[in-house]
């Protein structure tokens, strides 16, 4: 019997920072997993080290779901961030083991096709709204079919999902940066801007936007009610999602599709959302909610009760969490959309992967596994450069929800 022989964790900073977990087995197999937490890279990486690697050991690799039961019950602590990013990324590992052993890449070992490609969304935005329009052209011009547009709401010097410079990096290198933030201005000017889009470019393409779990539940409410008409794909993270039933007010009110999960972790966590229906987009990722067994039981929860997938797919998920979760998409029947943001180039000399962009649309190569190989000598040129998320106030100086 093949065992796991060996279980390497690393940390790089190629263009921003990656965890990337590598387990050997004694065949010389190797399966790679994203271990990747934003702003707290370390405390997976020690889970990983110290508390799991001990018991991988020996184990045989074959044995996906039996190894998942083991670390999740195992721990006796349930759930959490750091907990299912570990978990998630010896699960990644492991399938992309079986795909290697089996010779097939691992969407044909969940179920094969069900699509011939997956739809992604961009992200447009802009410091002001020609800014913006001037992004959506852009994107609409290379072929997106379906779009994030945010811009930076007047007078307040900011707001969440404004691109800096090519790309959207949030993290910063010092203490997390401290932006304002006022809901008033933002409800009033939002609705405003999302409508210009449609105005100058129609409805031939999906638009969405992200609130960024910055409203209460009947600021929500309001929002919903105001873009009906622009008929949004979706209102994503319209408020903290830790409280499940204040979607249920939100939901009273309006006929805006909602969607919520990036920062939720388990099938728990989003329970009350599928089975009553509150949601209709699970944006729970292969990264932070337990790996591909964990998401495609939540995936089957959610196809249950008419929820499409809507995996969360940020920068800040290294090409082999986008590899893991394009697998994914192709297979389940409830389908929605995957987020996508193209890495920079000093990432893609570290991860080389056979995922592919057409037309707005993520495909794969047919190498088995998850098909990402790692580069570690290029990595080594990275070291961890350590980072924060920002902290968002209110004009009177109050912590808000970033
Ligand atoms: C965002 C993320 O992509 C999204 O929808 O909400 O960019 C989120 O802010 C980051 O993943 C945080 O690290
Ligand atoms: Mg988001």
């Amino acid at each position: 019997m093949s065992t796991i022989e060996r279980a390497e964790v690393f940390v790089a900073s190629p263009g921003r920072n990656f965890v990337t977990l590598r387990i050997t087995t004694s065949d010389g197999v190797t399966g790679l997993g994203d271990a990747t937490l934003n702003g707290r890279e370390l405390a997976v990486a020690s889970y990983l080290k110290d508390h799991l690697v001990p018991l991988l050991i020996g184990r045989d690799p074959a044995r996906i779901e039996d190894i998942w039961q083991y670390l999740y019950r195992g721990a006796y602590w349930r759930r959490g961030p750091v907990t299912m990013t570990a978990i998630a990324a010896v699960d990644m590992a492991l399938w992309d083991i079986k795909g290697k052993v089996a010779n097939l890449p691992v969407y044909q070992l969940l179920g094969g096709r069900s699509r011939d490609g997956v739809m992604v969304y961009s992200h447009a935005s802009g410091t002001d709204v020609p800014s913006l329009l001037d992004d959506v052209a852009r994107f609409r011009d290379l072929g997106y079919q379906a779009i994030r547009a945010q811009t930076a709401v007047p007078g307040i010097g900011g707001s969440y999902g404004v691109r800096k410079g090519v790309v959207y990096e949030p993290a910063s290198t010092s203490l997390p940066d401290e932006q304002p933030w006022s809901t008033e201005a933002y409800l009033d000017f939002a609705p405003t801007y999302l409508t210009q889009v449609r105005e100058k470019f129609g409805f031939g393409f999906h638009l969405l936007h992200d609130v960024h779990h910055r409203l209460t539940p009947i600021e929500a409410a309001r929002l919903g009610k105001a873009v009906e008409d622009v008929r949004l794909f979706w209102m994503e993270d319209p408020t903290p999602a830790e409280n499940q039933d204040a979607f249920r007010l939100i939901r009273q009110h309006t006929t805006t599709p909602i969607a919520t999960g990036e920062i939720l972790n388990s099938i728990w966590d989003v329970k009350d959302l599928i089975t009553e229906q509150l949601i209709d987009y699970v944006r729970t990722t292969v990264t932070h909610a337990g790996g591909i067994t964990h998401l495609r039981r939540i995936f089957d929860l959610a196809a249950l009760y008419h929820v499409r997938t809507g995996s969360h797919g940020a920068t800040d998920l290294s090409p082999v969490s986008l590899a893991a979760a394009v697998h994914v998409d192709l297979t389940v029947p409830n389908f929605g959309i995957q987020e996508y943001m193209p890495h920079v180039a000093e990432t893609m000399e570290v991860f080389r992967t056979g995922v592919t962009l057409e037309k707005g649309m993520l495909n794969l190569s047919d190498a088995p596994g998850l098909g990402v190989e790692y580069d570690e000598k290029a990595a080594e040129r990275h070291p961890y450069d350590p980072r924060y998320l920002p902290v968002a106030r209110r004009l009177d100086g109050s912590v808000h929800d970033w």
